[in-house]
């Protein structure tokens, strides 16, 4: 009996630190990353269903080229990007270039364009030779499923080069980390869905549950570790790129020295307990190892208004330092002298945007989207004022492709300049104000602007802009 009991406790034993060891016995490892080579970088992205397996879990996944983290695009200002987009789905997909300052025409960052299933698209996207360096995505923008490609997985890192232009040399050797937030659901806790088409037919398929629980991964990873050393700096990147959930994140017995969002560094580092980053969102951060130990980079709880969704804390990365020290580098106080403060300028128009909720639909001044129609127009060369009113019980968050803008005021408040942002989180019943400038050549054309929880753009939340000559 005695023997049994032994047994069956070292059984216990043993399945508790497997236990512990599936989640955090891994290192974070970084995406696998394709630099340009002569000003060109060239690429296939095939998107096709597939399954991973996390915990002994089965998880569906909508992949690139068949991995739930597909290539990093590592590229150089000027460079000319050339995607091949086939489309393995069983539904209309195209991809958008988030955050980069490109033309939204022809076949660059152009979201009109779709891919049938089994068609290709081909796309050609320059970067101008004075685009900023920083961090960017790619994703799926089809009006009407854009949360469920990315929800599913569809999305994948872009990076452009420059920041050690910004920092002092020493900062250059520094091991840096890029880490891709998705938050993914196991293969039974998906909803199925029907859905009919004229060019697909009926068919049965698979759609997020907000209902059911999810599984926060790093780089598809569950809680893996970084290594570093006592008074160590590292250089991490993080993205949301998940369809709709908010992140708070916070670093055990640390700050986090801010440098850059939205690809854009920041005119002066910040030093950061918890910082928000609303989906669609990146930071850019150093992190320095104050004593050995282990520190968890975790999400906070939050709720996203009376109306929105909660979202519990999480455990991302565990951060273990242990081994010799080293001698801390200095974190500096400034990174980016070239930025523009739009104050300074003179304004060539103002525009109020509302944000509000009906059952089930999510509109911009009362009107949902429709890509035909054009919902502002703007001539090239303005510096306009837009006013986004959030008249609803929840969270939104503002986004526009092709460019940055300034946030100036929230709730009749002034912001201090700092950068520029691409997605702003607008809280309920609040007011911001924002100048945008549609000063470049390379704006021409139609894009959009929306809130960057999918499943509120899908609904309707997101507007036609053309900027003219
Ligand atoms: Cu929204």
């Amino acid at each position: 009996m005695r023997k049994i009991i032994a047994l069956i406790i070292t059984l216990v034993i043993f399945s508790a630190c497997n236990q512990k060891n599936e989640t955090n016995s891994e290192p974070l490892k970084n995406p696998e990353k394709i630099l340009s080579k002569n000003g060109l970088l060239e690429v296939t992205l095939a998107p096709k269903e597939g399954s991973i397996q996390l915990a002994g879990k089965t998880y569906t996944a909508w992949m690139y080229n068949g991995s739930y983290i597909p290539p990093l695009l590592h590229l150089i200002p000027g460079d000319t990007l050339r995607v091949h987009l086939i489309n393995g789905l069983n539904m209309q997909t195209n991809l958008h270039y988030h955050g980069m300052d490109v033309s939204p025409a022809g076949n660059s960052d152009n979201i009109f364009r779709i891919a049938d299933p089994g068609d290709t698209l081909n796309y050609e996207v320059i970067v101008p030779k004075n685009h900023g360096a920083g961090t960017f995505w790619y994703h799926p923008h089809t009006c009407g499923n854009s949360e469920q490609q990315v929800s599913l997985g569809m999305s994948g890192a872009i990076l452009v080069e420059g920041l050690f232009d910004k920092l002092p040399p020493a900062f250059k050797q520094l091991k840096d980390y890029t880490m891709l937030l998705k938050d993914i659901q196991s293969t039974e806790d998906l909803k199925k869905i029907i859905s009919c088409s004229a060019s697909e037919g009926v068919q049965e398929v698979f759609k997020f549950d907000s209902e059911k629980p999810r599984q926060c991964t790093v780089n598809g990873q569950i809680n893996p570790f970084i290594h570093i050393q006592p008074g160590e700096t590292q250089i991490w990147r993080i993205f949301n790129v998940s369809a709709n959930m908010y992140y708070n994140l916070q670093l055990e017995g640390h700050q986090l020295y801010q440098i850059g969002v939205d690809g854009v560094y920041y005119k002066m580092v910040k030093a950061r307990d918890s910082i928000l980053m609303p989906p669609g969102s990146r930071i850019e951060l150093l992190v320095q190892a104050k004593k050995t130990g282990e520190f968890k980079l975790k999400t906070l709880a939050l709720r996203t208004g009376s109306d929105g969704d909660e979202y519990p804390e999480k455990t991302l990365v565990t951060m273990v330092c242990k081994g010799p020290s080293v001698q801390p580098l200095a974190i500096p106080l400034k990174v980016n002298d070239k930025l523009i403060d739009y104050r300074t300028k003179t304004i060539t128009g103002k525009r109020t945007f509302t944000f509000t909720e009906g059952p089930g639909a999510f509109y911009i001044n009362d009107r949902k989207f429709n890509r035909d129609s054009i919902d502002t127009k703007v001539k090239l060369g303005s510096i306009e004022e837009w006013t986004i009113v959030n008249a609803s019980d929840e969270w939104h968050c503002f986004h526009i492709h092709q460019l940055n803008f300034q946030v100036v005021e929230i709730d009749g408040k002034q912001i201090e300049f700092n950068g520029t942002n691409d997605i702003v989180n607008i809280l309920p019943r609040s007011t911001i104000k924002l100048l945008m400038p549609f000063t470049e050549e390379y704006m021409v054309g139609k894009f959009v602007y929306h809130c960057h929880i999918l499943s509120h753009e899908d609904k309707g939340m997101m507007q036609v802009i053309e900027v003219v000559k």
